[in-house]
């Protein structure tokens, strides 16, 4: 017996303006090509490809250190409308594109959470905090910004209209590369920040299950952002900000397990995979099956390998 079926969007976002180098921008067809559709539609959902998003520029710049701002902001628009359309439909799963994406992906569920007047959480699964502003980042990369912005610290005027959300509900695990500025940010706003060394101690399920305890108890919604930079950079080598240390494959199928449980997934990033980096598609495979565990599919669903 499988999950209860969703309706499932799957919404391109091909950004690499947010991120230091290229490659980014064919993220999206590698999920594609590594069945990122199929591998949902088998469990038992309802999946809409929608194609790519295009971006809309028009002129604007920020005070401080923050490249391709409008590249950043057209793509962003686009992608918050695209995914509030398709959240009235049901669960949206964006396929990255850089991480600067979740300026708008984040802004589509958090102006969604409004509408039908229930809380937004966010889950970060990465490496890095994406805490900077333009005024605190010292790269200028916006892919190490959009977590500051959906929170609401200053700097981000003219990019996009939302909501913001509330620094307690933004939850980092894994995190192992956190600028000191971050640091200080995230402390002052009390997001709960759980490290490696945390995850070590107390085990990755246990962190989880505390999150989601929170979840559950604000009766809210889950947004959730993916980085393949979460997991351990010899697992999955398609990314362009390895830090050793990250995820297994084990903690990081238990972590969408755990999602999936839960219940409460309103929406899935898939980021910063660069096929150009890649090896044999390994990274873009190991993001499939992790979204697919994060919708339902079972532990006993895997195919032994032949010799
Ligand atoms: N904190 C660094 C910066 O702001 O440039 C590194 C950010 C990397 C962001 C990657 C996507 O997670
Ligand atoms: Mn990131
Ligand atoms: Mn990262
Ligand atoms: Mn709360």
């Amino acid at each position: 017996r499988g999950p209860a079926p969703r309706t499932i969007s799957l919404i391109g976002a091909p950004l690499e303006e947010g991120a230091g180098g290229q490659g980014c921008s064919m993220g999206p067809k590698a999920l594609r090509i590594a069945g990122i559709a199929e591998a949902l539609a088998a469990i038992g959902h309802t999946v809409n490809d929608l194609g790519d998003v295009t971006a809309q520029y028009n002129a604007l710049t920020l005070s401080g250190r923050a490249h391709n701002v409008v590249e950043v902001t057209g793509l962003a628009r686009a992608l918050a409308d695209a995914g509030e359309a398709a959240l009235q439909k049901g669960t949206a799963v964006y396929l990255g594109g850089d991480h600067a994406l979740s300026f708008g992906s984040v802004a589509a569920a958090l102006r969604h959470a409004e509408r039908i007047g229930k809380p937004l959480h966010v889950l970060w699964l990465d490496a890095h905090a994406d805490f900077n502003t333009p005024q605190t980042s010292e790269s200028g990369n916006m892919h190490g910004m959009p977590a500051a912005f959906f929170c609401g610290e200053p700097g981000f005027d003219g990019m996009l209209d939302c909501p913001k959300l509330p620094a307690r509900h933004f939850h980092l695990v894994g995190a192992r590369s956190i600028d000191p500025a971050e640091v200080d940010l995230l402390e002052a706003r009390g997001a709960d920040v759980n490290d490696m060394a945390e995850i070590d101690e107390f085990g990755i399920g246990a962190v989880l299950r505390r999150i989601l305890s929170e979840v559950e108890a604000d009766d809210a919604l889950l947004h959730v952002s993916l980085d393949v930079d979460f997991i351990e950079p010899d697992l999955a080598p398609g990314v362009g900000t390895t830090v050793p240390g990250g995820a297994t494959v084990r903690e990081a199928h238990l972590v969408m397990e755990l999602i999936n449980r839960s219940n409460r997934l309103l929406s899935l990033d898939l980021v910063e995979l660069n096929p150009f980096l890649d090896d044999r598609g390994k990274s873009a495979r190991l993001m499939v099956e992790l979204a697919a565990s994060g919708f339902g599919k079972r532990i006993f669903d895997r195919p032994t390998q032949p010799a």
